[in-house]
């Protein structure tokens, strides 16, 4: 069981027998038919509750994914860099934004959301947990998870829940660049000196298996698949995912002659599928529950920046409440 002991195997059986079976089919129906539903509209609890727990854990990933790059941003080489590396991160925040609001449509407070996820209640990507020790470890998360999390979210943004939809499309959008942003600076260092191409090759093997996480666990194993993709929320499964990310991506691994850790990859002409070693999904299930290699590290760094940030909100509250005078006033 990978679900860190929410009560969504609870849920799954019993909210669809309470919910009114008439507004149900009507509801199953408009998504058949591809429409949208906008937070005003009828929705079964567990629809509900499934969007806030995957649109929400969206949004700490985006927030907590920002760290390993961010401490990239002095260091990144050259001025060009920086200004990109530092664009890009300001993204990731602000898709963090949007997703938030994009839960919120569906009831759940923000400041719950971010207690969740600095209670460690909520999760967030797999991937952020493992450190960015070398610029090249920096530029493998801009290439290739920006590249996964394309895949995952250009897919998604065809969905059914109208908020989530409209952020991803406005996050695909953004993303888009920061793809390219992050292949180039792949192809530098693979197309550059031996130091940097080894340096590469070395941030590669170490960010695959992560990587191949990165998309869930495998759809026999997976625990919500089957709902969300029942109302669309999910548009592809786990593997369908994984495999489309190897499709797209191994080919242009290759071409820089880079070499990918896994001596079973190969496409399967017979299935039209790769061939994977399978990852160390008892890792995985380690790093998603709280014993990654960095989690009590990030989950800090983010308490103190809650802290640190109150002041700010709190005068932001006052403002609002007109509470607030200036000296000057
Ligand atoms: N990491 O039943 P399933 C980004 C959990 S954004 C951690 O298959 P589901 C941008 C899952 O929550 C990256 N936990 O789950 C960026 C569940 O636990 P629960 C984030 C994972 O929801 C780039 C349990 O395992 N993207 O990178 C992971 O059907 C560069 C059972 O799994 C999204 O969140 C994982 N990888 O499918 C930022 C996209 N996989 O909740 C900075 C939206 C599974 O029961 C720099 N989310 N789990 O306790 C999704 O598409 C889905 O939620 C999946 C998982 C596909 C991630």
């Amino acid at each position: 069981m990978y679900g860190g002991g929410n009560t969504f195997e609870k849920l799954q059986g019993t909210d669809l027998q309470n919910e009114d079976p008439q507004k149900l089919a009507e509801f199953e129906a408009r998504i058949q038919r591809g429409e949208k539903i906008e937070p005003a509209d009828w929705m079964p609890a567990l629809y509900r509750k499934q969007l806030v727990r995957m649109i929400e854990q969206h949004g700490h990933s985006e927030i907590i994914g920002a760290l390993p790059e961010g401490t990239w941003i002095t260091r990144a080489p050259g001025f060009k860099r920086k200004l990109s590396l530092m664009a890009k991160v300001q993204d990731e925040v602000g898709h963090a934004q949007l997703l938030y609001a994009a839960a919120e449509t569906l009831g759940k407070p923000r400041e719950q959301m971010i207690d969740d996820l600095i209670n460690g209640k909520s999760k967030y990507s797999n991937i952020f947990n493992y450190p960015a020790f070398t610029w090249a470890d920096a530029c493998t998360i801009s290439w290739l998870v920006d590249a996964g999390a394309i895949v995952n979210q250009l897919a998604n943004s065809r969905g059914s829940y109208g908020p989530y939809c409209r952020a991803l499309e406005r996050i695909c959008a953004e993303e888009s660049f920061h793809l390219k942003y992050g292949h180039h600076a792949v192809i530098h260092l693979a197309t550059g000196t031996p130091k940097q191409r080894e340096m590469m090759q070395a941030a590669l093997n170490r960010w695959w298996g992560p990587l191949m996480h990165f998309f869930g666990p495998p759809d026999k194993m997976s625990v919500h698949s089957e709902t969300l993709m029942r109302w669309k929320v999910k548009m592809a499964s786990n593997d369908d995912m994984r495999q489309q990310f190897l499709d797209m991506y191994v080919p242009k691994i290759w071409e820089l002659g880079l070499t990918i850790p896994d001596p079973l990859l190969r496409k399967n002409e017979e299935t039209g599928k790769w061939d994977y070693t399978e990852p160390d999904w008892e890792e995985f299930k380690r790093v998603i529950n709280g014993d990654g290699p960095l989690n009590k590290e990030r989950l800090a760094v983010r308490r103190t920046a809650e802290e640190r940030g109150k002041w700010v909100r709190d005068a932001m509250k006052k403002v609002a409440a007109k509470e607030y005078v200036t000296p000057l006033a």
